[in-house]
């Protein structure tokens, strides 16, 4: 057996079902190794699919992803999903093939020093030198991915000729070990609890973390919420970690203009952070002043930060911390301020859920599409100014039904991510809303979906520019520069790929649109114009009801 056999009888025997990539010169032993393998290989149309593909998988299960790239260009193509996973802490495990072993310390066709490459956007990279180290390699790279601290990316490389030596006798894939949850100590929740008690307006900010650990533990969220009478605000990455009914739910922070959720966190004394996670935003816009309590409640400690300096940290399994915290504390006092907020919220919110102008507004695409999503169907965004649109008025209920990229924040995901989602949630609908954009950097992936027999949804919301950087430099400049562009005939190009086209040509179109697009058995594509007019207005109109409340 081969070094390259090896390597695909340890990724099966770490449970991977899929492998996204691009087969080349330098890793035609590991594509036999996997035909030969229980391993699904899913041939993608450029590298930085397959590695949104990978980052995608790893957030909806917690397991490592798997991408594969040939040497040189085909990595360089891998690196922006692979930072992507890194950066939002999904686990992936990214493989490149290298040149010969012996060519390596020298200049030479394709070559690059790959591990250099990857050292910055991976937890731990590791170049195959020897036949017997490749099952202690795999091991260690999912043992990072997966856990060892904050999940995020590994990398393996291996070269041509050692994909092709023989494994010694006996060379067995590494156990996945599944190591037991590490618990918070008592003494230290017992002092949250009475930090918590004292503390006259709390806020609980809920991160990334808490969905990407321990989706499941929303109850504990809910009953700490309703037995300490604590406010939730949420970050883009923890959407859905408290239902959007529930009275202390009070939305997503994180869109470049202050909102609601500031108003909220202004007003706070005590922040109890759990599974916050600074890659998602800044700290100084949760205590500008660094005047409240922080309460940080994490599986891993605290990042080093000056706007960030928690009074306590409560480090450990989060669920378990909260189940304490909900029995240790007392507080009887309701956040009659929060709930008023939350009232003229979803006043605001609702504004144009109905308005029939075209093209349409953002505010009611998003609330047609809500209304075509079931409970558990998965939307991903793409970035863009959609993405603040998604943030602010797609409502979910459940944690990880709305994917979004807020580490790194890279436009492309969306697509590629709706594909690796509809190959987990086959029976849900799973739909992409992506810009005019961030769709055309990755949507050759249309043709992998449709060969794939993948039937997802992509909705663009179509602008013919760089929205949110107009929207950005209308808000500084008032006027907006290089950010225009044509489009291609989305229909027209869906149809070219086998797959079925749609553009909404008035505002009542799209419900019925999005209904027949999630009966196709091919993947659809809906061009929905869209009036980014509301950007700016938006931003004056936060700026009023920001100064409103503080006058
Ligand atoms: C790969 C990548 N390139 C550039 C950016 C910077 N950027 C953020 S949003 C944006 C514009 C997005 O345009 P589009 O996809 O059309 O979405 P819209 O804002 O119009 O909704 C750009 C260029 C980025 N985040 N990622
Ligand atoms: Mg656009």
């Amino acid at each position: 057996m081969n070094v390259a056999q090896k390597l695909v009888e340890c990724l099966a025997a770490e449970g991977v079902e899929y492998i996204f990539g691009i087969p080349g010169e330098e890793n035609l032993e590991v594509i036999e190794a996997i035909a030969e393998s229980p391993i699904r290989f899913i041939t993608t149309r450029h590298e930085q699919g397959a590695a949104f593909m990978a980052d995608v998988y790893g957030r909806l299960t917690g397991k490592a992803g798997v991408c594969l790239a040939t040497l040189g260009p085909g990595a360089t193509n891998l690196i922006t999903g692979v930072a992507d996973a890194n950066s939002d802490g999904a686990p992936l495990v990214a493989i490149t093939g290298q040149v010969s072993s012996e060519r390596m310390h020298i200049t030479g066709h394709q070559y690059l020093d790959l591990a250099k490459l990857f050292e910055p956007i991976t937890k731990r990279t590791k170049l195959v030198m020897r036949p017997d180290s490749i099952t202690e390699i795999v091991r260690l790279a999912f043992k990072y991915a997966e856990g060892e601290g904050l999940m995020g990316a590994t990398h393996i490389d291996l070269p041509v000729d050692v994909a092709r030596m023989e494994v010694p006798d006996g060379l067995n894939p590494m156990s996945p070990q599944h190591s037991r949850p590490e618990y918070a100590d008592l003494e230290t929740i017992a002092q949250a609890a009475k930090l918590l008690a004292r503390a006259k307006f709390p806020v609980m900010l809920v991160g990334a973390d808490a969905s990407r650990t321990r989706p499941d533990f929303t109850n504990e969220i809910m009953d700490l919420a309703h037995t300490a009478h604590l406010p939730v605000v949420n970050t883009m990455m923890a959407k859905g970690i408290i239902r959007s009914d529930d009275p202390y739910a009070m939305g997503t922070i994180g869109i470049p203009q202050k909102d609601y959720q500031d108003l909220l966190l202004a007003q706070a004394d005590l922040l109890l952070c759990v599974g916050y996670d600074i890659v998602e935003l800044a700290p100084s816009r949760l205590d500008p002043l660094l005047d409240k309590t922080i309460i940080h409640v994490s599986t891993a400690a605290a990042h080093v930060n000056r706007s960030y300096p928690p009074a306590l940290e409560v480090v450990g399994d989060m669920a378990e911390t909260l189940r304490h915290l909900s029995q240790l504390t007392a507080r009887i006092q309701e956040p009659d301020h929060a709930f008023a907020l939350r009232d003229e919220m979803l006043l605001e919110h609702s504004a144009y859920e109905t308005d029939g102008a075209y093209p349409m507004k953002p505010q009611r695409i998003l609330s047609d599409i809500r209304k075509t999503m079931g409970k558990g169907d998965v939307l991903l965004s793409d970035v863009g100014a959609h993405k603040m649109w998604i943030a602010r008025h797609y409502f979910c209920d459940e944690p990880n039904t709305c994917i979004i990229s807020n580490g790194f924040a890279s436009m492309g995901i969306a697509l590629p991510g709706a594909l690796a989602a509809k190959l987990l949630r086959n029976e849900n609908r799973v739909l992409a809303v992506t810009g005019d954009g961030g769709f055309m950097m990755n949507c050759q992936e249309l043709e992998t979906a449709r060969r794939e027999h993948l039937p997802f949804v992509t909705l663009i919301f179509n602008d013919s520019a760089y929205g949110l950087i107009q929207w950005k430099q209308n808000d500084r400049f008032g006027h907006a520069n290089m950010t225009a562009f044509t489009n291609p005939n989305y229909v027209k190009m869906a149809q070219s790929m086998g797959c079925k086209g749609y553009r909404v040509q008035s505002a009542d179109d799209l419900r019925t649109i999005l209904d027949d697009a999630f009966r196709q058995d091919v993947p659809a594509v809906i061009d929905c114009p869209v009036d980014y007019g509301e950007n700016v207005l938006l931003t004056q109109r936060l700026k009023a009801i920001i100064d409103g409340h503080s006058a």
